[in-house]
C-alpha cells in the first residue's frame, strides 16, 4: 500500500517534469499521450482499480483520480502558457512599423520615356484624325528600303559609309538597317488598297554618330492615297498636327521647295517660333522660323513600286524626325542622354505612366 502511494508518487513528479520541460504544443501533447491516452502510464493505473477490493479501491480511487486530475490541470495550464509565449514571440518578431512611408508601386515609380511618350502623343492626334499607326520590320531589303523608293543606283544613300548592311549569305543579297520608315508605306500599299490613311513611326538608323547625331533615331512618316489627296490637303493636316502637338491656338507655317526621291514637288516645312528669350524657344508666336518636317506628293515610280496605278491614285507624304521634336518640345538640350538609359534623367524627363495622351485631358499633362 504504501509502496504504491510511493509510485504514485513517483510518476506524478515525473509527469510533471516532462509537463514543465515540454518546449512546444507537440511536445505537450506528446507527454498527454504517454500519460492519459489509451496506453497511457495513467490511464493503466486506472485500469488496475477494477480488479482491487473495495477497501483497496477506496483507497486508491481518490489517489489515482487525484493524479490524473493534477496531471490534467497541470497540462492545460503548460498548454496555455506555450500558446501565451508562442503569441508573445510572433508580436516581436512580426513588428509593422506604422509610421513607414507607403512605398510606391512600380506603375507609380515607373516612367516612360518621352520618346515613347511623343509617339503616343502624335498617334493621339493622327488617331483622331482618323489615320492609323503602320509598323514593319528594322532589317529590310535594298528593294523595300531604296528601290521602290525612287533612288536612283548610284544614290549616296544606299553608299556603306552611310548605311548600315548585314553580312550576307554566299550569293544572297545583303540586307540593312532601314534608314526610314517608308518601306513601311510601300509594304502597306501593297497589302491594302486605298483610302490609305497611315503614320508610321519607329526606328531607323544611319551611320552618323556626334553631338546631334546617333546612328540609331527614330522617325514617324505619314502617308495618304486616294483618287482626289493633294497638297492644299497635307497643308491643312501638318497645321492641325503642329498646333495639337505644341499645344498653340494658332502658328504660321511656311512651306518651301525641296528635293525627296520619292516625292514630287517636295516641300520642307518651317513653324513659326520666338527665339528671343535665352535658353528657349516657342512656338506660334515670334518672328523666327524653324525646320520641322519634310512632305511631298508621292513620286508616281513610288505608287508604281507599290502596286498602284498613278493614273487612279494619287497621295501625299510626310516625314519628321520624333527625337528632334521631342527635344524641341520638352527642352531636353542633349540628344545623347535619350539613350544612355539614366534614371536618374529618366526621373526628370520621363512621364507618368497612369497619365495617358489624349486631345481632351491634354497631350502632355
Ligand atoms: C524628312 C523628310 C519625308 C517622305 C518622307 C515618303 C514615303 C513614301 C512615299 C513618299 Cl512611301 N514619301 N516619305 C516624304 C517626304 C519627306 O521625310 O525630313 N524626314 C526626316
Amino acid at each position: 500500500m504504501n509502496a504504491n502511494a510511493g509510485n504514485l508518487e513517483v510518476l506524478e513528479s515525473a509527469l510533471l517534469a516532462d509537463i514543465a520541460a515540454a518546449a512546444d504544443e507537440q511536445a505537450i501533447e506528446a507527454v498527454r499521450i504517454a500519460a492519459l491516452g489509451k496506453k497511457g502510464s495513467v490511464s493503466e493505473l486506472l485500469k488496475t482499480l477494477g480488479a482491487m477490493t473495495a477497501e483497496e479501491r477506496q483507497v486508491q480511487g481518490p489517489a489515482i483520480n487525484g493524479l490524473k486530475n493534477r496531471v490534467t490541470e497541470a497540462l492545460a495550464a503548460r498548454k496555455a502558457e506555450l500558446k501565451n509565449a508562442a503569441v508573445a514571440a510572433r508580436l516581436v518578431a512580426e513588428t509593422l512599423d506604422v509610421t513607414l512611408p507607403v512605398r510606391q508601386s512600380p506603375a507609380e515609380r515607373g516612367r516612360i520615356h518621352p520618346i515613347s511618350q511623343v509617339i503616343d502623343e502624335i498617334a493621339a492626334i493622327f488617331g483622331d484624325m482618323g489615320f492609323a499607326i503602320a509598323e514593319g520590320p528594322d532589317i529590310e531589303t535594298d528593294h523595300y528600303n531604296f528601290t521602290a523608293l525612287n533612288f536612283p543606283v548610284g544614290h549616296p544613300a544606299r553608299e556603306m559609309h552611310d548605311t548600315f548592311f548585314l553580312q550576307a549569305a554566299e550569293g544572297n543579297e545583303a540586307k540593312l538597317l532601314r534608314t526610314h520608315t517608308s518601306p513601311v508605306q510601300i509594304r502597306t500599299m501593297e497589302a491594302q488598297k486605298p483610302p490609305i490613311r497611315i503614320v508610321i513611326p519607329g526606328k531607323t538608323y544611319r551611320m552618323d554618330s556626334d553631338a546631334t547625331h546617333t546612328p540609331m533615331f527614330h522617325q514617324l512618316e505619314g502617308l495618304v492615297i486616294d483618287r482626289t489627296a493633294n497638297v492644299a490637303n497635307m497643308r491643312w493636316v501638318l497645321e492641325e498636327f503642329c498646333k495639337a502637338f505644341f499645344e498653340v491656338p494658332s502658328l504660321k507655317m511656311r512651306f518651301r521647295p525641296s528635293f525627296f526621291p520619292f516625292t514630287e514637288p517636295s516641300l520642307e516645312v518651317d513653324i513659326q517660333c520666338d527665339r528671343s528669350r535665352p535658353g528657349e524657344v516657342r512656338f506660334g508666336e515670334g518672328n523666327d522660323w524653324m525646320e520641322i518636317l519634310g512632305c511631298g506628293m508621292v513620286h508616281p515610280n513610288v505608287l508604281r513600286a507599290g502596286g498602284l496605278d498613278p493614273d487612279e491614285y494619287q497621295g501625299f507624304a510626310w516625314g519628321m524626325g520624333i527625337d528632334r521634336i521631342a527635344m524641341l518640345k520638352y527642352g531636353m538640350p542633349d540628344l545623347r542622354a535619350f539613350f544612355d538609359a539614366d534614371v536618374r534623367w529618366l526621373s526628370h524627363y520621363g512621364f507618368r505612366p497612369l497619365d495617358m495622351p489624349t486631345l481632351f485631358g491634354g497631350l502632355s499633362t
